[in-house]
């Protein structure tokens, strides 16, 4: 190969390397293949200038060092790059204000939910959990509802049509609460003071206040001497609790097939009434069917709607502001 090829072919390598190196070793890996003063191939051309004629001596030499020259130069400039840390300090600028993520929170019925627990705890009531999912036995006829009771009519019901119980029975979603009152009996002794708290589903036609899904809370009072009087101060210490001292309650004589008597309770809304929930005396057929001596056992049991609470708290008009997910809404709790 002749001497001035064999220089343009090192130029080549060398300045390829020098740009592929990409941190400080790789660098002088290739600052030794190519100008190592010992065995670096630049060495090796420099014997190619001794054998030069005297004629081609002056060229070759001048080419020699323009190359020489310009190696060292990509290399201490690549040097200075790599050097240099990936982000330069000065991108950062420490006095710029910060992105905060927004915090999320609650739901607002979640938050019902939970001051719900905190007022009755302080009555002395504890909190339990049951499924969403029951058979008829606990949505109705231990709750002492009748066969040809229009609440199980299947239209007024979501049964599903895919599921039973292990003894093949059907299977619906909880119409009410109430189950919960049989599940607690059947497995404890009184005297019994609990709560629960949860979802139920009606195929309601919606408006500004039903939905299909809402949540109630469950009471459940049982000893020797629970009294209706008992149950209206419990109530009324509750309605005070949550809305505030002034609330007027009312009590309207009503029906549930699972007490006698029972109670509709309202509260002020607007210019006129807002039907809560409903309450009264633990029917003796309840005691009964979970195995209660209703001669020495009898109790209390109400169930109020948990959204309309927080609507009249709020001043909110729409129960389906809580389920349409809007941040606007969601945000202001
Ligand atoms: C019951 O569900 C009875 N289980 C309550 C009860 C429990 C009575 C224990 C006696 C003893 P009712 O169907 O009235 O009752 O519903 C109770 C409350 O749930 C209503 O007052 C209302 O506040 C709320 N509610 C009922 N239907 C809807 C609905 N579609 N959307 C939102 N809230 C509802």
């Amino acid at each position: 190969m002749d001497p001035i090829t064999a220089l343009a072919e090192f130029e080549q390598a060398a300045l390829a390397s020098i740009a592929a190196a990409n941190n400080a070793a790789a660098l002088e890996q290739a600052r030794i293949e190519f100008l190592g003063k010992k065995q670096g191939r630049l060495k090796d051309l420099q014997s190619l200038l001794g054998k030069a004629t005297p004629e081609e001596r002056p060229v070759l030499g001048k080419r020699f060092n323009d190359v020489k020259t310009a190696v060292e130069a990509a290399l201490e400039a690549r040097q200075a790059i790599v050097a240099k840390p990936k982000v330069a300090a000065t991108a950062i600028d420490l006095t710029l204000p910060g992105t905060l993520p927004e915090l999320g929170r609650l739901h607002p019925l979640t938050q019902t939910v939970r001051e719900f627990q905190q007022i009755m705890a302080r009555f002395g009531f504890e909190v339990v959990d049951d499924r969403e999912l029951e058979d008829e036995r606990h949505n109705f006829d231990a709750l002492n509802i009748p066969l040809e009771h229009p609440a199980r009519d299947p239209l007024d019901n979501f049964y599903l049509a895919a599921a039973c119980t292990a003894s093949g029975k059907p299977v619906l979603m909880r119409s009410q609460t109430s189950t919960v009152q049989i599940r607690v009996m059947e497995q404890r002794q009184p005297p019994i003071r609990v709560i629960s708290l949860g979802r139920v589903y009606r195929p309601d036609d919606i408006d500004a206040t039903h939905h299909v899904m809402f949540h109630q809370m469950e009471g459940l009072m049982i000893g020797r001497d629970v009294t209706m009087a008992s149950l209206k101060s419990v109530l009324r210490m509750f309605a005070a609790a949550y809305l505030g001292g002034d609330t007027e309650v009312r009590f309207r004589p009503s029906f549930f097939p699972f007490t006698e008597p029972s109670v509709e309770v309202d509260v002020r809304w607007k210019n006129g009434w807002l039907e809560l929930g409903g309450a009264g005396m633990v029917d003796p057929n309840v005691l009964q069917s979970v195995g209660y001596d209703p001669e020495e056992y009898g109790g209390f049991a109400f169930g109020l709607g948990i959204a309309r609470f927080c609507m009249l708290r709020h001043g909110i008009d729409d129960i389906r502001l809580f389920y349409q997910n809007d941040v606007r809404f969601l945000r202001q709790f």
